[in-house]
């Protein structure tokens, strides 16, 4: 347990011996009808008790949109109150004890006080995430790409960047780099789609080099946006074309948000895990053209779909299959900390659900090929409310039953309004 706690844990306590009895009757009775389909519901609470995904330092701050940004009051305005607000998403849900930082927003000069202070909390920090999407003061500019750019010097100050992530990360804790950019064109014949990926790879070859042997590399891809007309790491096959070029440490980032519309993303992930490249994760959810909606919020389905090849490789012991969870949200109209304490727990129950389903009648539908019992397993196991399971692993884990109800009772949101007044500069949310 952490030395000390953002939320009083007698106010836990208290708001839990309400609602306890209720949640173990529903708890009892789900158990009875999994016992049915030989299912032990301990068994499963335990699994889910386990399993972690990390937030986004930028994540607590407040999003927006190229219109506006509309802050909440009391946001954070620098890593050590970002963390001091992630502490409270762990603490209340329980299933997000590692941070994944992003530089060089999260930068800081003394890497020992950071992790000293997450460290007070039980926290600790997951992938690093390095930024050439946005000019720093007195470098030269990215509004024409970064490890792609045509000029050298911009490209070495890119690869540079990515490495004094690698070092940040390592004085950290880290054991991952993940590496977007925004590189790109608006305009056909803006660039040479050949020559821009040659140099993307030149570059990240720099990059990989200064790898730790413990450390791997995590490409994300992203269909566009900014760039509106062609994005060099557009997609799963650029991706994977991308990490296999440049050696074992590197592997394939699947943002849910970062597809076309329609695209099967479940099936990318088998394909990466079939060939050894999935590197994890960036959940969150989309429906048309964001990519950092709420996980769940809008296709629950798909995501239980991706977690039901992600159970199926885990119970088949693939090899090399090791994947990072990590939420990527921006919040522009809830409170950043009910939605990745709620998006957490939604994350949780799809893995909850995909542990539901009976795998060995699967492969025997699959094998009859009688398609619509096939179907039907899938069904009944997303089909299942597994509410009272998330909230079990969360209590036995010293987290709230109802933990965004406790959040509010807290008043954290009111008493950090008055302790960190609004700044005038900058932002503390990605965009
Ligand atoms: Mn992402």
């Amino acid at each position: 347990m952490s030395e000390h706690e953002m939320i009083d844990t007698q106010l836990i306590q208290d708001e839990n011996s309400k609602i306890e009895n209720d949640l173990l009757k529903d708890y009892e009775s789900l158990g009875e009808r999994l016992e049915r389909r030989s299912i032990d519901i301990r068994t499963i609470t335990a699994k889910v008790a386990d399993y972690a995904v990390a937030t986004p330092t930028w994540g607590v701050g407040t999003g927006g949109t190229r219109f506006a940004r509309f802050p909440n009051p009391g946001e954070p305005r620098n890593i050590f109150e970002k963390v001091d607000d992630c502490s409270v998403i762990y603490q209340l849900g329980r299933a997000t004890p590692t941070l994944s930082p992003h530089f060089p927003w999260d930068r800081v000069d003394n890497p020992a006080g950071l992790m000293e202070r997450a460290a007070s909390y039980g926290l600790s920090f997951d992938a690093v995430n390095s930024n050439t999407f946005q000019d720093q003061p007195g470098q030269e500019s990215y509004k024409y790409g970064s490890l792609t750019h045509a000029s050298a010097s911009v490209r070495e100050q890119a690869v540079a960047h990515n490495i004094e992530c690698i070092e940040l990360g390592k004085a950290l804790g880290s054991k991952a780099l993940t590496v977007w950019i925004g590189d790109g064109t608006n305009f056909p014949g803006q660039q040479d789609f050949t020559a821009s990926l040659e140099r993307y790879l030149d570059s990240m070859r720099q990059v990989y080099a200064a790898l730790p042997d413990d450390w791997q590399i995590f490409i994300e891809h992203k269909l566009y946006e900014p760039a509106f007309y062609s994005t060099v790491i557009q997609d799963w096959g650029t991706n994977y074309i991308a990490a296999t070029e440049l050696g074992e440490k590197a592997k394939c980032l699947v943002d849910l948000g970062h597809h076309a519309p329609t695209v099967n993303i479940e099936m990318i992930v088998a394909r990466l895990i079939q060939f050894k490249k999935l590197a994890g994760f960036h959940f969150n959810d989309s429906k048309y053209g964001d990519d950092d909606l709420d996980s769940g919020s809008i296709d629950p389905f798909q995501l239980f779909l991706v977690f039901n090849e992600l159970v199926a490789a885990e119970s088949r012991n693939a090899p090399g299959f090791d994947p990072a969870y990590m939420l990527d949200q921006s919040h522009n109209v809830t409170d950043p900390i009910e939605s990745l304490i709620n998006s957490a727990a939604t994350v949780q129950g799809s893995y909850a659900r995909a542990l539901l389903v009976d795998r060995d009648q699967l492969v025997g539908y699959q094998q009859s090929n009688d398609v619509l019992m096939a179907h039907k397993t899938l069904k009944l196991a997303y089909e299942t409310d597994v509410a009272p399971i998330v909230a079990m692993a969360r209590m036995q884990s010293g987290g709230a039953i109802d933990p965004v109800a406790v959040y509010r009772k807290a008043g954290y949101r009111e008493e950090k309004a008055r302790q960190r007044p609004a700044s005038t500069v900058g932002s503390s949310g990605i965009v």
